[in-house]
């Protein structure tokens, strides 16, 4: 029986200033796994969740490291048990009950996520648990529930905030930088959002997850509310930091617009969730690279989004990248990657169509550093060492290009890419080097021939399986 609530502070805690330790144990390090919601909403039954089950494995990605299966919104009856009060799962979609399906799951070695919300139903009209917490935290522990997506639907009158955080999660509501342009009651500057009825709403799941004996993984889906980033980490492993995220590339870059400016909050424990991956639904794989990417790189949880039947090979080579998932999973370094330098828009701009385009970070393996390509065609990008907090531009690194895993030397001061339309150059600086004695190119290209790449440069490198590179530019 787990039931303490104060956070614990890490001693002597690795690379970071404020570690926190669930009670539960789980969450450290951001959920790597796979929902339904993405690809199929409530057409859902067993055998999709074992069908994924066992595409995770086939393809490779438990291997990679995803773990958790996800059931989301649709599973239940559309009423409780009359006599325990308990909810029921739907016996036509999941004949041998949830606790079936999650002893299957578990006999593949991996895990298995539930879903509800802090309101009176789910948002497709399922009963919830707000005021139900104990008996529902219980009913999952029972069954063998390893995680919990926790949305925020149909939230009862009594149960509404004050007054409204500005959360400029959709342009035709914000003005210039973020601020918010309709009428609402929006909280004076100040305002305490941890007091908020939401916070209070997520709470009271947390305590009564933390009640069980069984560790279940707490994600918070309250769409960016109540300025979640502030108090988010004292209730769950993540938050999530907007509205749904949809396979639509203009929704890719709004979402990495509004998260980016929550990194501040983002370290072991506490992960702000940019939404589950559309990566192999419908987006180009460039478009898919960037996603991926970023996510990565923000330490966004990576729940995979496809119906992993239909998914091309490229797109499960993007969400297999090594040196993507090492940064995401990185055991000594909680912090994520950051934006060094806006790009086409000054520092600290408000863009949902130009996000932060010049990322670092640090992982066990050097600096990463990502550059995405915002352009609606090929465009070169200079990455200048000096700009790059921890690096020198009077020094040389070896560097490796993230998506080829080619060794591309030892490159002094800084290096030009060609990066593909919507596309994200990923370099990872392995360490310091001495000036290279032959010269080496500076210019590099990166992106794949489905968007546009004049030239043949690229060929004579490509993969088999998929047509991709990295080489010097032909001058
Ligand atoms: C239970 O599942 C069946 C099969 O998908 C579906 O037709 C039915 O509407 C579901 N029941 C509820 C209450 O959603
Ligand atoms: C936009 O807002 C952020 C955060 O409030 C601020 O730091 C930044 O200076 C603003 N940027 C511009 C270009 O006004
Ligand atoms: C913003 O801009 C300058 C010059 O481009 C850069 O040196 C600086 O470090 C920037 N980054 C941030 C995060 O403010």
């Amino acid at each position: 029986m787990v039931n303490v609530r104060i956070l614990v502070p890490l001693a002597a805690a690795v690379g970071t200033s404020s570690a926190l330790v669930r009670p539960s144990g789980v969450g450290r390090l951001p959920a790597l796994g796979w929902n339904s919601w993405n690809s199929f909403h409530c057409d859902i039954d067993e055998n999709k969740f074992l069908t994924a089950a066992q595409k995770l494995v086939d393809l490779g990605l438990k291997d990679a490291g995803y773990e958790y299966v996800n059931i989301d919104d649709c599973w239940s009856e559309s009423s409780r048990d009359a006599s325990t009060g308990r909810l029921r799962p739907n016996m036509t979609r999941f004949p041998d009950g949830i606790k079936g399906t999650a002893d299957k799951i578990h006999a593949m070695n991996l895990k298995i996520g539930i879903y509800s919300s802090a309101g009176t139903q789910t948002c497709a009209g399922y009963p919830a648990s707000l005021g139900q917490e104990s008996t529902d935290a219980k009913t999952w522990a029972d069954w063998g529930i390893d995680y919990l997506k926790y949305d925020n639907c149909n939230v009862p009158d009594q149960w509404r905030d004050e007054c409204v955080f500005c959360l400029a999660d959709d342009k035709s509501h914000s003005g210039s930088n973020g601020t918010c342009t309709d009428n609402q009651n929006y909280c004076p500057s100040g305002y305490d959002y941890s007091k908020s009825k939401t916070a209070e709403r997520y709470r009271r799941m947390r305590d009564a997850i933390d009640a069980q004996s069984r560790p279940m993984l707490y994600s918070l889906c309250e769409w960016g509310t109540a300025n979640v980033g502030t108090w988010g980490a004292s209730v769950a492993a993540s938050w999530r930091s907007t509205g749904d995220i949809f396979n639509n590339w203009g929704r890719i870059k709004e979402i990495l617009n509004e998260n980016s400016f929550q990194m501040n909050h983002v370290d072991f424990w506490a992960h702000s969730d940019a939404d589950m991956l559309e990566v192999g639904n419908g987006i180009s794989v460039a478009e898919g690279r960037s996603h991926f990417a970023l996510w990565a790189a923000m330490k966004s949880p990576l729940l995979i989004g496809a119906d992993l039947t239909q998914i091309p090979s490229a797109d499960v080579d993007t969400m297999k990248n090594k040196y993507l998932l090492a940064f995401n999973q990185d055991d000594v370094h909680g912090k994520p990657a950051t934006p060094y330098k806006w790009g086409t828009n000054p520092n600290w701009t408000w863009d949902a169509d130009r996000p932060a385009e010049y990322w670092s970070g640090t992982f066990k393996q050097g600096t990463m550093v990502l550059v995405l390509n915002t352009d609606e065609s090929t465009a070169t990008r200079n990455i200048a060492w000096g700009d790059i907090p921890g690096l020198s531009g009077d020094k040389s690194y070896q560097v490796t290009d993230a998506w080829t895993d080619t060794d591309l030397g030892c490159v002094g001061g800084g290096m030009d890419v060609v990066i593909s339309a919507h596309d994200t150059a990923v370099f990872v600086l392995k360490g310091e080097c001495s000036s290279p004695k032959r010269r080496v190119a500076r210019t590099f290209r990166v992106g794949i021939p489905d968007v546009v790449l004049p030239g043949k440069a690229g060929l004579a490198r490509r993969t088999p399986k998929w047509r991709r590179w990295t080489t010097p530019e032909v001058r």
